[in-house]
């Protein structure tokens, strides 16, 4: 019989090298390289949980879902037999409910002997708000208090987190501040220990890149980020359903809110974009506060402003966003003189008050010329 060249079989075969070779490559040449001894005891410590519990931090963004439904997908993978949970204090926003494993995340907690947990996205542990009552799952001792169920002794753990200010509270940390997002360092975990992406992990995973740079629009967006995002489209990521559901969806009260911020934009003097709403604003669009988020931005757009502010009013407070797009100007500092702190670009304040509208009137002398002409 006549043997044929397989040019298919060779195709797919010298993509699997050259793919291979590229991710290796790429793995040592990247900016933030997983040490092989920490993907190695993290593997450990996920074949040898008897259940693995994934939490993020309350209150979930894009990267917090995204990191957790990623990371519990690729642990069924590693560890096909045993059960892996979800839990958050807080419910998903619905509009990440494309993801199939959001499902999942259920709110009450308990920890039981053998459990081990991975953290994502979570700079300390009060903010997954199970810190009073299961101090043990962070490595602290069980709380003797009365009435509180005891599980022994404490536990071990995996942390995967992009923020500076996590200590590392587990027992392997994957702690990264020169990544984007939690879900970029879960990707380079999924490449470092040799497990495949399924088209629902990218989903996920790509979710978390995409919120965290605000569409790969923000200063963090670094040629990493773009490998990354790269790698999970090959892997059939669901690019247009995630940006559709996260970026082109708002309810109409959103959009109605966002109306009325755009509408008072005023320009002050000393080149600030000001927007503020008080509570019937609110009343009379029926939004609520968390549908404020991202409207920012636009009054951020003005050109030639040296720094944009949206004020609310909340119960009896006076809450400031502060944002600067220029390296001059300092919003951190702005906002702490209101007793408010963050970052140079983003920050924010809330003091005691209310929102009093001040109108100002200016008397112009006619000049000479329009004198004439009127
Ligand atoms: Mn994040």
């Amino acid at each position: 019989m006549k043997q044929c060249f397989d040019f298919k079989r060779a195709v797919v075969l010298s993509d699997q090298l050259l793919g291979s070779r590229l991710t290796s490559l790429y793995f040592v040449t990247s900016v933030q390289v997983l040490k092989k001894e920490d993907i190695d005891r993290a593997l450990v410590l996920i074949r040898n949980a008897k259940r693995l519990c994934c939490i993020c931090h309350r209150n979930p963004d894009g990267d917090a879902i995204g990191s957790i439904t990623g990371i519990a997908e690729l642990c069924t993978q590693i560890v096909p037999d045993t059960p892996v949970k979800l839990f958050c204090v807080d419910p998903s926003p619905p509009l990440f409910s494309y993801l199939s494993w959001v499902q999942r995340i259920e709110q009450e907690m308990n920890p039981t002997e053998g459990d081990v947990f991975i953290f994502v996205d979570c700079a300390d542990p009060k903010l997954t708000e199970y810190h009073e009552r299961f101090p043990q799952i962070f490595g602290q001792p069980a709380p003797a208090a009365a009435g509180l169920r005891q599980t022994g002794g404490m536990f071990q753990s995996i942390c995967f987190d992009h923020h500076e200010t996590n200590k590392g509270f587990g027992t392997v940390n994957f702690v990264i501040p020169s990544a984007a997002s939690t879900c970029e360092i879960i990707v380079e975990f999924a490449e470092g220990a040799g497990l495949s992406i399924s088209l629902d992990i990218a989903t996920s995973l790509l979710t978390g890149v995409y919120t965290d740079t605000g569409g790969l629009l923000h200063s963090n967006t670094t040629p990493n980020v773009y490998r990354t995002v790269a790698r999970l489209l090959r892997a059939g990521a669901r690019h247009q359903t995630m940006t559709q559901s996260v970026f082109r969806t708002a309810k109409l009260s959103t959009l109605k809110l966002w109306g009325r911020v755009l509408e008072k934009i005023s320009v002050t003097d000393e080149g600030g974009a000001i927007a503020a709403l008080t509570e019937s604003d609110f009343r009379a669009t029926g939004a609520d506060y968390s549908e404020l988020t991202g409207a920012i931005d636009y009054v951020n757009a003005v050109p030639g402003m040296r720094f944009s502010l949206v004020l609310t009013e909340r119960g009896g407070k006076v809450k400031g966003s502060l944002r600067t797009l220029r390296d001059d100007v300092d919003v951190a500092k702005m906002a702490a003189t209101f007793q408010g702190g963050g970052h140079r670009k983003a920050a924010g304040f809330a003091v005691e008050g209310k929102l009093v509208p001040e109108m100002r009137w200016k008397v112009q002398k006619p000049s000479i010329e329009s004198g004439i002409k009127n």
